[in-house]
């Protein structure tokens, strides 16, 4: 089905990664020969192998070796992955990189036999995710990734790149197989019943409203179509909070392997998507109204100055571009599409999260079922709200103002 593996090809393993780092030149000024080289397995994502490697006499001579697996680790050998999304990955690294170097993690070489890439260890950061579930705030996150969103779809669009540029960047980065998968898991399962869908029974008919409503299917199908024909730009493809490595000072976007040509609203709508999907987490997750009042502020705030410095930061490229072929308004009018495109994309992320098969902690690791059907119901009415009503938002605080207005609808009328 997918291109034969290299001969070479092997998965690695904590017993045979000391032996790959020292053979590899590229390591050698982190590594030394006689070094004890520790390891730990730790993908904990849904698809690769993930080792974090240390010399044990000073652990902060590290890197991360990350490799393909030619199946879906989340569902095992019955769901095969092309190994070459590794490849995809170390070139938008490399592109990114060149693009926002300060929020892309440094990477040391790919190694196109065992569709692995080494990397920076990110040992002084955590997940962004698991740092707003303990309510955790990141007060230079938005300008972070506001810049990190601007540069890397500004730059590679056709605001910047040449006819011919542009369309062979689109060949080298089609990522079907992986596409395939979003469109399956976002676009497609949450809206009707399928064995892969992963919600808990409480919150069944809320879904299964949605399911039939046909109003949003439409929405949704819209969106579904945006994502598979609108390559504006080279897209991360998978920028929810699980891929950000943050602490107090720092923020890196990791784990492009999803990157293609596509909508930019894709992106920038899943890091306000996933922001939405703490909010309503924090529904039920912080009890104390004012400590709850206040992370929400800081949640709703980080949407607001995330797009104002992604319009910024854009706005300096606007404003090189060649101003013969451009209109005027044309300018205010892509920034809106990319807007509006933002909540319906976002949308679609967060309700695939409260439904469909990949889930997020934020929801689903609620303990107390009522909680969790709370902050899930929670979330897919700001989801709908956000995807219905995004033809009528005209500004970020619009957006927000659509999301703060939603209400859970669990525990149901009578
Ligand atoms: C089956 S792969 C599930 C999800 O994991 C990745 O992070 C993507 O979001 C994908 O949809
Ligand atoms: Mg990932």
């Amino acid at each position: 089905m997918f291109t034969d593996l290299s001969p070479k090809y092997h998965p690695l393993t904590v017993e045979t990664v000391p032996a790959y780092v020292r053979s590899r030149p590229e390591l050698s000024s982190i590594f030394r020969s006689d070094d004890d080289i520790e390891s730990v397995e730790v993908g904990d994502g849904n698809l690769n192998l993930v080792f974090k490697v240390w010399a044990k006499a000073d652990p902060e001579r590290t890197v991360v070796l990350k490799q393909a697996l030619p199946y879906l680790r989340l569902v095992g050998d019955s769901w095969p992955l092309p190994t070459d999304r590794a490849r995809i990955e170390a070139a938008a690294l490399e592109a990114e990189s060149r693009l926002c170097p300060q929020h892309t993690p440094k990477v040391y070489f790919y190694d196109p036999d065992l569709y692995l890439i080494a990397m920076q260890n990110l040992n002084h950061h955590i997940i962004m995710r698991k740092g707003l579930i303990q309510g955790i705030k990141y007060p230079l996150f938005a300008e972070h990734i506001g810049l990190f969103l601007a540069r890397t779809l500004a730059y590679t669009s056709d605001l910047v790149l040449d006819f011919r540029t542009k369309k062979l960047e689109v060949m080298r980065f089609t990522n079907p197989e992986l596409c395939k998968i979003t469109e399956d898991l976002v676009f497609t399962e949450p809206y009707r019943k399928t064995e892969r869908n992963r919600f808990h029974p409480e919150i069944e008919p809320q879904v299964l409203a949605l399911q039939a409503d046909d109003s949003l299917r439409v929405q949704v199908a819209q969106m579904k179509e945006k994502f598979m024909t609108h390559a504006q730009a080279l897209i991360h493809g998978d920028l929810h909070t699980g891929s950000i490595m943050i602490n107090q000072t720092e923020t890196y976007a990791i784990d492009p392997e999803f990157a293609f040509y596509g909508p930019m609203g894709f992106d920038v709508g899943a890091v306000i998507g996933n922001l939405f999907l703490s909010y309503a987490s924090h529904e039920v997750r912080t009890k104390d109204p004012d400590a709850r009042a206040d992370f929400r502020k800081y949640l709703t705030d980080t949407v607001l100055q995330l797009w104002k410095v992604f319009e910024r930061e854009f706005s300096k490229v606007w404003a090189d571009v060649d101003s013969i072929n451009m209109p005027k308004g044309y300018q205010e009018d892509y920034m809106l599409r990319v807007l509006q495109d933002s909540a319906g994309l976002g949308a679609c992320k967060m309700m695939r999260r409260v439904i469909g098969l990949a889930g997020v902690e934020d929801i689903r690791g609620i303990e107390n079922v009522t909680d969790r059907s709370i902050a899930a119901s929670l979330a897919l009415n700001i989801g709908q709200a956000l995807i219905m009503n995004r033809r009528e938002i005209r500004t970020i605080e619009e957006l927000v103002e659509v999301a703060t207005g939603c209400r859970p609808s669990y525990p149901w009328k009578a």
